[in-house]
């Protein structure tokens, strides 16, 4: 017996059951109401659960003050966007912060309900939206940071990613078509040639490839082509798609190849099909069995591409035989030429990906001042600002903020990665964001580096900081010393981002935190070429 879409009402899961009794895209039109009600005096289902249909959500952790998950199509924001944010966060003084997510998104901490009126206006008014950023929706969607400035790049993702957004929430106005799918789903696409958004860990993901296609068909379809070596045929560009990548505490598993190939004019109709086939067939049981992957294992991949075949109207032609990701992942701190002569984009390095409102009212000037307004986020915690010319760079260079937002970071910090952790999530079983940021700072006092090591931590087993892509993934669990419980963590080794992607494993488990450091200490030697600063000392 399956417990796929087939599943009888009797068995459907406690999250199946309160969308089934109020749609959470219903909190849309309710907003004045909780508004004036109060936290307290709201039906705890709309305020703990469905608010997030509206990306509100509720912290057990700081009752009342609520955060709010964007949504950022390509990671890409304007200086008035980002200036409206800071003056959202402004009112909450010391309890407003904001924090880039490993998605390229924005959130935002410190929310009362009764300004929530106000800021949807307000975020309205510069085409910023957050909705169906949480629960069982489609998150923000990822694309390259550098898309439309890299000179090596082979397709531009920015419109797409907008395409894909405005379908699935009907252009930021809530789209009851893919408000209920049976659980998060990720989407990614990459036009990049180093796979700059972690494209094996979505649910649906479209990596860069090039089909062989006779030269005069695909003369008429218009497509992007690049000469083959024979003389009979074209190459024309499209993307390889992957599906099934996810975390959760239960399992993690990279995504495999659907065996297909999309023109780009065909990627927003394959999204549309994928959702619809996940939507109307994947589990709404039991939850913890619900992501797509569940699905793909009980049918098949090949029962599974038929399905979405027959949603799309069309056959799928197989995949290329190769992708084109042949490098290895930028982290664009630092720099850059762009592939506009005269141009250049800077990547700072944000602690851990925390800004306050100060933060970002400055950043919106840098890239007004300096640039054409432009923001970008990356999956890596960070910002860029595009679109700087030669005549401006040596300037910018001297602002005060890069002294905190470096171009030049150390060797851990540059890479240093974290999810929210105990401070604001309740599912957090240690500390995080600021355990990373003392953890790297002693590290780095202590050892000599000749390669950027990048750690990941993550305060639970939902993975939201992906220890699983990291050089050094650190999970938090509870651990024991001296007979007691204590905050510690399972160490993950052997991610490989980039090119020939893969997942790392569980190295070592239970290191109580307040022993972490020496043991991290000797990971860095044993494996990654770090050198105690008094033997390099002595060495010299
Ligand atoms: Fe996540 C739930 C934060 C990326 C897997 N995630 C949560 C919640 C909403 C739990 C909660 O209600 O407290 C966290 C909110 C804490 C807070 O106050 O910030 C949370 N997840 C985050 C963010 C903010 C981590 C970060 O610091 O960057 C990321 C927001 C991304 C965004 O902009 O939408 C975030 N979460 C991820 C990722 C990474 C990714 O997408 O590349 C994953 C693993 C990949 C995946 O989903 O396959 C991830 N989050 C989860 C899961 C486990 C999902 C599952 O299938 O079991 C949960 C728990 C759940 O959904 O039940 C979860
Ligand atoms: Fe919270 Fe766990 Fe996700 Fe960290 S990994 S944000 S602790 S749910």
């Amino acid at each position: 017996m399956t417990d796929t879409g087939t599943t009888t009402k009797t068995s459907l899961n406690k999250f199946e059951k309160l969308k089934a009794e109020k749609d959470g895209l219903a909190v849309k039109a309710e907003i004045e109401k909780f508004a004036a009600l109060g936290w307290e005096a709201m039906d705890e289902t709309d305020r703990d659960h469905r608010l997030k249909w509206v990306g509100v959500f509720f912290r057990p952790v700081t009752p009342g003050k609520f955060m709010m998950r964007m949504r950022m199509p390509n990671g890409i924001l304007t200086s008035d966007q980002m200036r409206v944010l800071a003056e959202v966060l402004q009112r909450y003084g010391d309890d407003g912060s904001a924090d880039i997510t490993t998605r390229q998104n924005l959130q935002l901490r410190g929310i009362k309900i009764e300004d929530l009126p106000d800021i949807f206006h307000k975020l309205h008014a510069v085409g910023l939206t957050t909705v169906q950023s949480g629960m069982d929706n489609v998150r923000n969607i990822t694309g390259d940071p550098v898309a439309g400035l890299d000179a090596d790049e082979l397709y531009d993702t920015r419109d797409l990613v907008q395409q894909i957004q405005d379908m699935l929430t009907n252009k930021g106005e809530g789209n009851p078509e893919f408000s209920n799918l049976p659980r998060k789903f990720n989407i990614a696409i990459t036009g990049g040639r180093d796979n700059s958004v972690h494209a094996e860990i979505n649910d649906l993901a479209f990596v860069p490839a090039y089909q062989e296609a006779e030269e005069q068909g695909s003369r008429e379809q218009g497509g992007n082509f690049a000469v083959s070596s024979s003389s009979h045929s074209a190459l024309q560009f499209g993307f390889n798609i992957l599906v099934g990548g996810f975390f959760s505490a239960k399992r993690c598993d990279a995504a495999i190849p659907l065996n297909a190939w999309v023109a780009p004019e065909d990627v927003v109709a394959v999204c549309r099909a994928v959702l619809e086939v996940f939507r109307d067939k994947g589990s709404r049981a039991n939850r913890l069995k619900s992501r797509l992957m569940w699905l793909i294992d009980e049918w098949g991949i090949d029962k599974f591409r038929a399905e979405v075949e027959q949603r799309l109207g069309k056959s799928l032609l197989p995949a290329a035989a190769k992708d084109e990701i042949d490098w290895e992942k930028r982290d664009h701190i630092g720099v850059y030429k762009q592939k506009q002569p005269g141009l250049n984009y800077i990547g700072l390095h944000i602690p851990v990906g925390r800004l306050y409102a100060e933060d970002m009212f400055e950043i919106a000037r840098l890239a007004e001042v300096y640039g054409s307004g432009e923001i970008r986020l990356t999956v890596e915690q960070n910002i860029i600002i595009p679109n700087i010319s030669d005549a401006c760079l040596t300037t910018l260079l001297t602002e005060p903020l890069l002294e905190r937002f470096s171009i030049n970071p150390g060797a851990l910090a540059r890479s240093l990665v974290s999810c929210t952790g105990a401070q604001f999530c309740n599912f957090a079983l240690i500390e995080t964001k600021n355990r990373a940021l003392a953890t790297v700072k002693a590290l780095e006092a202590d050892l000599t580096f000749t390669q950027a090591v990048r750690i990941h931590w993550t305060g639970c087993p939902n993975s939201c900081g992906q220890p699983q892509v990291a050089d050094i993934g650190l999970m938090g669990t509870k651990a024991r010393k001296d007979g007691k419980a204590v905050e510690g963590v399972d160490i993950y080794m052997g991610g490989k981002v980039g090119k020939e992607a893969h997942l790392g494993t569980c190295a070592i488990k239970g290191i109580p935190c307040e022993d972490l450091q020496p043991v991290l200490q000797d990971l860095l030697i044993k494996h990654f070429g770090a050198q105690l600063k008094q033997e390099a000392l002595v060495e010299v």
